[in-house]
């Protein structure tokens, strides 16, 4: 098993579309491990996103990061970076077929939705920036009938 960052961007919570894009990740069969409503501050951003730090996309990122909530989770299942990354589709938003969460809502790139890690390290890393061990919560399906 493997887990996976995820992260509502704020136009998330503004557009009510929280449940819709949650539902996407459960009815696939992920785990949710953990789950919460929070405002990034600036250090968290900017950890983050370090590795954008310079683009010309990267004070807008920050700001509209900035512009409200998000939600963040960790999600747990076979292949679990790479099927997350497939779900949500492409950053590119021109790339993003429909039926993936950002080919089916979001509009801009730099406003593209969510977050999820493209790695197993980085997954790693940024579970560390958002949640404290205790946070996570490990559960089994009961009988095992539901997949
Ligand atoms: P992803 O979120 O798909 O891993 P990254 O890590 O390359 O993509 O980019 C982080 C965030 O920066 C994206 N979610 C998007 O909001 C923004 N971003 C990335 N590339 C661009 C771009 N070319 N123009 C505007 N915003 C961008």
């Amino acid at each position: 098993m493997e887990r996976t960052f995820v992260m509502l961007k704020p136009g998330v919570l503004q557009r009510r579309i929280v449940g819709t894009v949650l539902s996407r990740f459960e009815r696939k069969g992920l785990r949710l491990l953990a789950l919460k409503l929070m405002r990034m501050d600036k250090a968290l951003i900017e950890a983050h996103y370090a590795e954008h730090r310079g683009r010309d996309f990267y004070e807008k990122l920050v700001d509209y990061t900035l512009s409200g909530p998000v939600i963040a989770m960790i999600l747990e299942g076979e292949a679990a970076v790479s099927r997350v990354r497939r779900l949500i589709g492409p950053t590119d938003i021109n790339e993003s077929a429909p039926g993936t969460i950002r080919g089916d809502f979001a509009y801009s790139t730099r406003l593209n939705i969510v977050h999820a890690s493209d790695s197993a390290e980085s997954a790693s890393r940024e579970t560390a920036l958002f949640f404290k061990p205790e946070e996570l919560y490990e559960w089994e399906d009961g009988n095992g009938r539901w997949f």
